[in-house]
């Protein structure tokens, strides 16, 4: 054999590898069901309801922040926003929500829009059940006909059964449309477990036959992590579907 003919033999099998290793990541990668939340959003405002998003993961993982960061992007594509604030456990939840909808607010001022704030905060402090605030918030968009409600909820560590079973009641008497769980893309393999737990969970406090489930990943911190891409494809291989939202926004915490 000619030392051309192995040279070729070679090519061809790397062009081969790459070539099923690009089809490989993109079945991973595929979404099993579109997800559109712009296009969803649309619809519902036809049925005169508002799109309903819950926010859900263990403590400090970046709902909140990137809760606003999914409102900015709401906002500049029209849409107005009620942020409910069911995170009734942490100490300044509902404060740094408000710092949120003040800074979005002054982006897009009222002036703009009808004189109406285009970003609002249904908040009813701390300590109250979550289910029934998230519920409130909810009639309260419908009645002032805002286009989504972004719910927050409390941060919990996946092997808590009790407040796994808060969650998965507030999410079975709110219905949401769409159910998020964001994740942090820094702790690797533990996002996994997480994202496996929260699921089960759903499934396990469920008071229904057909449990509502994660429908989607929000993977954060993404800009502070070099060689943990690989986690990415692992959290997404159980759900396929994720949102990367940059945290290029200046919008503090
Ligand atoms: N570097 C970085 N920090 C983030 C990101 N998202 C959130 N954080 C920070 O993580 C901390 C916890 O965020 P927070 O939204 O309060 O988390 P929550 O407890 O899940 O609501 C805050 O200091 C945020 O500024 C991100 O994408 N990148
Ligand atoms: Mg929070």
């Amino acid at each position: 054999m000619s030392s051309n003919k192995i040279l070729c033999v070679f090519l061809a099998v790397a062009s081969t590898v790459k070539q099923a290793l690009q089809d490989s990541l993109v079945q991973i990668l595929q979404p099993k069901r579109r997800v559109d939340i712009l296009r969803d959003v649309m619809e519902a405002q036809s049925q005169r309801r508002p799109f309903v998003i819950t926010f859900c993961g263990v403590n400090g993982v970046g709902k909140s922040t990137n809760l606003a960061k999914i409102s900015y992007w709401l906002i500049e594509n029209g849409f107005s926003v009620l942020i409910a604030a069911c995170d009734t456990f942490r100490a300044g939840a509902v404060e740094q929500l408000r710092t949120h909808q003040r800074r979005l607010n002054s982006l897009h001022p009222p002036e703009k829009h009808g004189g109406r704030p285009v970003v609002q905060l249904y908040e009813k402090g701390y300590g109250k059940d979550a289910a029934g605030i998230a519920m409130e918030a909810i009639a309260y968009a419908r009645n002032q006909a805002f286009d989504v409600v972004l719910v927050d909820t409390a941060g919990r560590m996946q092997d808590n059964a009790p407040l796994m079973t808060a969650l998965a009641k507030l999410i079975a008497v709110n219905m949401p449309d769409l159910v998020l769980f964001v994740g942090e893309a820094l702790v690797g393999n533990e996002a996994v477990d997480q994202l496996v737990k929260f699921n089960q969970a759903l499934a396990d406090h469920s008071m229904s036959d057909k449990p509502r489930l994660i429908d989607g990943i929000v993977l954060t911190k993404f800009d502070t992590i070099d060689d943990k891409v690989d986690v990415l494809f692992l959290l997404v291989t159980p759900l396929r579907m994720y949102l990367n939202v940059s945290h290029k926004f200046a919008l503090g915490n």
